[in-house]
């Protein structure tokens, strides 16, 4: 058996987390994916991991063993860039930690102490995973996040049904956090996003009820509710803004990523659309815009997905996922960061100018196979029309 004492697991360690970035090619000129991973399980830090006490762990044994790191939100402050990132215990229980980097694509460096997150008085939450970072205009940085409980209404002996709630938690510094009031719906909640601005004197959360855990049932794509009060906050009044339709990449669910950019064209939002096939749910991200005097009213939607998996990224825990709840706008660059298949984080690069122009001069869903070769033609026929020599 060839084992690795504390000093060697280090200096493995330190080359992971210093190692390079390298940008890859971008195929189709609107986004170019980033070589290595962000962050992996591999960069759970070593005293999360190991006693290093030779005295009571003279075997060097793992203690607690980390499954995953993925699903993370995203904000840069005073210079840097922050990834509040979903960790998964080999224990299968997700929590929160902090990672930094002076970096957008490398170098991402986990604290020594995950996020102890505060449950709510009187509730407890089995899991807790997918935190949306939103730095509101009130002044605070809110995680908005799946909180998941056994359903008090299983049947004995049923140890899987659950439900899934929006909670609302609040900070200054990303270290000290206030927990505020889980989301009142009527429905089950994931993928619940706070828009950074008010509106109306409101706030906003972008929604997606569910009829159950996994299902989303008769919730009819991502919602739009304003809310009086973010420490009481309250569903009264949901608008499905972004639907879901028959045969498209969101026909089984979708949901919001990180909160919408503003541009000067319009909110741009990352999405995750979900369709069923004969290998299970497959996940891919697709990209829309609101207008900025109605921000709950779509102006453009690409047909289609802006990014699906492709290598690796298709193998995992929960194969054929991509999910992205973190971007980073940048001085007109866009970092996206998305995970795959529900094991590991990475990072890709685009630009406003260009995922705007992706956004409104790509081809809308014709929603049938004929208006896709009609789209087609369109472009044949404009190409043929003019004179560029190939
Ligand atoms: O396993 C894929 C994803 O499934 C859920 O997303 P949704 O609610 O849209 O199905 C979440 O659990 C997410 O964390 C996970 O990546």
């Amino acid at each position: 058996m060839k084992l690795k004492n504390i000093k060697e697991l280090t200096r493995d360690y330190e080359e992971l987390i210093t190692r390079h970035n390298e940008v890859g090619t971008s195929v189709n000129g609107i986004y170019c994916r980033y070589k290595n991973p962000v962050l992996t399980a591999e960069h759970a830090p070593l005293i999360w991991r190991y006693d290093m006490s030779e005295n009571d762990n003279p075997l060097c044994e793992e203690r607690i063993g980390i499954n995953a790191v993925m699903n993370s939100g995203a904000i840069k402050l005073d210079g840097k860039y922050y990834l509040m990132a979903r960790v998964e215990g080999a224990d299968r229980k997700s929590f929160f930690a902090i990672a930094e980097s002076d970096s957008p694509t490398e170098g991402f460096r986990f604290w020594d102490y995950p996020v102890l997150m505060p449950e709510t008085p009187g509730t407890i939450d089995t899991n807790m995973y997918d935190a949306r970072l939103t730095k509101h205009e009130d002044g605070y940085i809110y995680a908005v996040f799946c909180a998941e409980r056994k359903d008090p209404c299983a049947e004995p002996g049923d140890l899987s049904s659950a439900v899934a709630a929006a909670a609302i938690a609040r900070t200054k510094d990303l270290k000290t956090w206030e927990r505020l009031d889980d989301v009142k719906t009527d429905t089950q909640q994931r993928n619940v996003v706070l828009h950074p601005e008010f509106v109306d004197g409101k706030y906003v959360l972008y929604t997606r009820p569910q009829d159950g855990f996994i299902d989303t049932g008769n919730g009819g794509g991502i919602g739009w509710a304003l809310i009086d009060d973010i420490c009481h906050a309250e569903i009264r009044d949901e608008k499905i803004i972004n639907v879901r339709e028959y045969h498209t990449i969101k026909e089984v669910k979708n949901g919001e990523g990180p909160h919408p950019i503003k541009t000067s064209r319009g909110w741009l939002h990352l999405a995750h659309g979900v369709r069923g096939c004969a290998a299970g749910l497959r996940y891919v991200l697709y990209l829309y815009v609101t207008s900025l005097e109605n921000p709950a009213h779509v102006i453009a939607e690409p047909a289609g997905y802006f990014m699906a998996p492709v290598g690796e990224e298709r193998i995992g825990d929960v194969s054929n996922v991509l999910f992205s709840n973190g971007w980073i706008e940048d001085n007109g660059k866009v970092f996206i960061y998305y995970a795959s298949s529900d094991t590991r984080l990475h990072v890709a690069e685009s630009t406003v100018e260009r995922l705007l122009d992706y956004c409104f001069n790509t081809p809308s869903d014709g929603l049938r196979s004929i208006e896709s070769v009609k789209a087609i033609y369109n472009l044949v026929d404009k190409n043929r029309k003019c004179k560029v020599k190939l």
